[in-house]
C-alpha cells in the first residue's frame, strides 16, 4: 500500500482541508486516538503519517498501533496532547503549526479583555432585549487603554499580545523563563510578583505537565479586586478551582477565557458567573488562519514522505 495518512478528528476539518489531504495521499479518518485501535491491522500497517487534530491524548500505546508510523503532524502550535518523548523513543517525528496563528490568538485575547471591561455581553443583551429604549443607558464600565498589563509567557503569542497592548498605551510587564531584550518592559522572575504589579494578566504559556497550575491561587489572588485574567493558552496552566473561587468571591474583577479544563464540558460554575467572557477555544479559528495551519500541517507531512527536512519540527 502507498504511504497513507491517518486523520484524527477529521470530521472537524473543513471541506477544503479534507480535499487537500485526500487529493494528495490515500487517507483514513478516525474521530480521535480512542478510535485508532478499531482500525483494520492491514490498514494500520499502511499508515506513515498522522494528521493530528484535537486535544485527546496521543500516547505511545496509540503510536504502537502503527508499525510504519514516521510522523505525527499536529494541527496547532500546542502539542501537549502528544507524548513527544514516546514519539522520540519510537523514532517518530512530531511537527506543529507555530507562528501562523499568533495574530488570531492575540487578537482574541485583546478582544476578550475589551469585551469584559466594557461589559459588551451586557451591552448586547441590553440592545437585543429592547431594554435600551425602555430603560436607557447601561451602567458605566471600565476603561481599557492606559492600564498596566502583565504577560505570563513571552513567547511568540505572548509577544503579539504585548505589542497590541503597547498600542493601547499600556505599561507592559511580563514573566518568562528569562529576561528578554524588550526595552521599556518590566521583567518579573515570579508570577505572583507580576500579578501584584498589573491590572490585567494574560496567560500565554505552553501547556503540558511543566506548566500545570502555573498561575496559582496566590497569583490569582495577587491580581486583586480590580484585576482581570485572560487565558488563551490551556486550561491546565491556571488553577481553575482557585480562579472560580476568586471570580465567585469578587477577589478579582473578571476573566476572559478561551480555554478550560475538560473542554468542551466545562465546569458549570463558569456558566453562573456574570464577570466572565467565555469562548469555545476558538483562538486560531479564523478561516484564513485555519487554512494556513492546514497547509503547514500537510507541508510537514509531504516533506517527511519526500525525505526532505521538516518545516516546523518539535523533536
Ligand atoms: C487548536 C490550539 O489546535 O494551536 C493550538 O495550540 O490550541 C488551537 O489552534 C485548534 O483548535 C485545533 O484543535
Amino acid at each position: 500500500m502507498a504511504d497513507a495518512i491517518l486523520l484524527t478528528s477529521g470530521a472537524s476539518l473543513n471541506a477544503e482541508e479534507r480535499g487537500r489531504l485526500a487529493s494528495a495521499y490515500p487517507s483514513l479518518h478516525v474521530d480521535g486516538p480512542d478510535a485508532m485501535a478499531g482500525l483494520d491491522p492491514a490498514a494500520r500497517d499502511g499508515i506513515r503519517a498522522i494528521a493530528f487534530k484535537g486535544h485527546a491524548q496521543m500516547s505511545g500505546a496509540e503510536m504502537d498501533l502503527f508499525p510504519n508510523l514516521g510522523v505525527i503532524a499536529n494541527y496547532g502550535v500546542g502539542y501537549d496532547a502528544i507524548d513527544v518523548a514516546a514519539a522520540t523513543e519510537r523514532g517518530v517525528k512530531v511537527t506543529n503549526t507555530p507562528n501562523v496563528l499568533n495574530d488570531d490568538v492575540a487578537d482574541l485575547a485583546v478582544a476578550m479583555l475589551i469585551a469584559q471591561c466594557r461589559t459588551m455581553r451586557n451591552g448586547e443583551a441590553h440592545v437585543r432585549s429592547g431594554a435600551w429604549a425602555r430603560e436607557g443607558e447601561i451602567p458605566l464600565n471600565r476603561k481599557v487603554t492606559g492600564n498596566t498589563a502583565g504577560i505570563v509567557g513571552l513567547g511568540r503569542i505572548g509577544r503579539e499580545i504585548a505589542d497590541r497592548l503597547a498600542a493601547f498605551k499600556m505599561d507592559i510587564h511580563y514573566h518568562a523563563r528569562s529576561e528578554k531584550p524588550t526595552p521599556g518592559w518590566t521583567y518579573h522572575d515570579d508570577v505572583v510578583a507580576l500579578a501584584e504589579a498589573v491590572d490585567f494578566l494574560f496567560v500565554a504559556l505552553v501547556g503540558g505537565p511543566a506548566t500545570e497550575g502555573y498561575v496559582s491561587r496566590a497569583a490569582i489572588e495577587a491580581l486583586g479586586p480590580r484585576g482581570v485574567l485572560i487565558n488563551i493558552s490551556r486550561g491546565t496552566t491556571v488553577d481553575e478551582g482557585a480562579l472560580l473561587d476568586a471570580l465567585e468571591q469578587g477577589k478579582i474583577a473578571g476573566a476572559g477565557l478561551d480555554v478550560f479544563l475538560n473542554e468542551p464540558d466545562i465546569d458549570p460554575r463558569f456558566l453562573a458567573l456574570d464577570n466572565v467572557v467565555l469562548q469555545p477555544h476558538q483562538g486560531s479559528g479564523s478561516v484564513e488562519t485555519r487554512r494556513a495551519m492546514a497547509v503547514l500541517q500537510l507541508d510537514n507531512i509531504r516533506a517527511f514522505l519526500d525525505g526532505r527536512e521538516l518545516l516546523t519540527p518539535v523533536n
